[in-house]
């Protein structure tokens, strides 16, 4: 009987590893590090038009950003003056610095480029993935 329940405990826990681990688990909260020169983590799933708590922390030595590319652009190889006009949302930490602050994820489900405008950074590999799924609770 006891080693029923320990078996039934035991997959019952790995069940739950399971889905806490999976990185395709729509969150509304983000958790992100900055660093010369990545995100970490550099791909984050929300559901589509919720709010999203965001906590930036910036380990590194210079100005990063977390800059939110409007669906279907991309920044290329460097951020210029052109991007400008795809930034769907976008927030600036200085080095060794932290802000936590919202934005509403894209109402339109599909896959969002994250980069760092700091000029050179994009190059540097400071790219990130932002998905947005559709959001259907309730
Ligand atoms: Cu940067």
């Amino acid at each position: 009987m006891k080693r029923t329940v320990f078996f039934i405990m035991l997959v019952l826990s790995l069940a739950l590893t399971a889905c806490g681990g999976s990185a395709s688990s729509p969150t509304t909260k983000i958790d992100v590090t900055m660093t010369d020169f990545q995100f970490s983590p550099n791909q984050f799933t929300v559901p589509a038009g919720q709010e999203i708590m965001l906590n930036a922390s910036n380990n590194g030595g210079v100005i990063h950003n977390f800059v939110i590319l409007q669906k279907g652009t991309s920044a290329g190889t460097e951020f210029t003056d052109e991007d400008l006009p795809n930034v769907y949302w976008q927030v600036e930490v200085a080095p060794g610095g932290s802000t936590k602050t919202s934005f509403v994820a894209p109402p339109d489900p599909g896959e969002y480029e994250v980069v760092c405008k700091t000029p050179g950074h994009v190059q540097a590999g400071m790219i990130a993935k932002l998905v947005v799924v559709a959001n259907d609770q309730k």
